[in-house]
């Protein structure tokens, strides 16, 4: 299988709740390599275009004011299988169905917070990535 990236953001709830150190680990321990790594804070407007694909959805205004309100860790991930690997690791939308183990079961506060996001096909993660990365950046 060939290696490939996904993209993921550790979440405003799971920054705030103290998770970046026990999430990376478990990243790392699964054998994703980090490739490029950053805190930041999203903006209204950054939140907006990240999740565009949601707009007009009953969740998009709690979404987008959610995710900008604390600092997110952006981060691009390489493994084999990355995207579907990393789908699985962090386990279903809502935490309360999630897989024993997932990040999203063991760090998410519920449905809209749900800790972590994870790039849904190859040229979402590409996508993803370089709207949070420049090409400047070291990576
Ligand atoms: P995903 O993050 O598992 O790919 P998406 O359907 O792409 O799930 O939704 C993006 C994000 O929007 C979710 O991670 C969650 O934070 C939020 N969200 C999705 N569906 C709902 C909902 O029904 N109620 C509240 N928030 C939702
Ligand atoms: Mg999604």
């Amino acid at each position: 299988m060939t290696r490939n990236r996904t993209f993921t953001m550790i979440k405003p709830d799971a920054v705030q709740n103290g998770h970046i150190g026990p999430i990376l680990e478990k990243i790392t321990a699964s054998g994703f390599k980090i490739i490029a790594l950053k805190l930041k804070k999203l903006s209204i407007e950054d939140a907006k275009k990240f999740y565009s694909v949601h707009e007009g959805k009953p969740f998009f205004e709690r979404l987008i004011k959610f995710m900008s309100s604390g600092p997110i860790v952006a981060a691009i991930l390489e493994k084999e299988n990355a995207v579907e690997d990393f789908r699985t690791l962090i386990g279903t939308t809502n935490p309360e169905n999630a897989a024993n183990g997932t990040i999203r079961k063991l760090y998410a506060t519920s449905l809209s917070c749900n800790a972590i996001h994870g790039a849904d096909s190859n040229e979402n993660a590409a996508i993803e990535s370089a709207f949070h990365f420049s090409d400047t950046e070291c990576f």
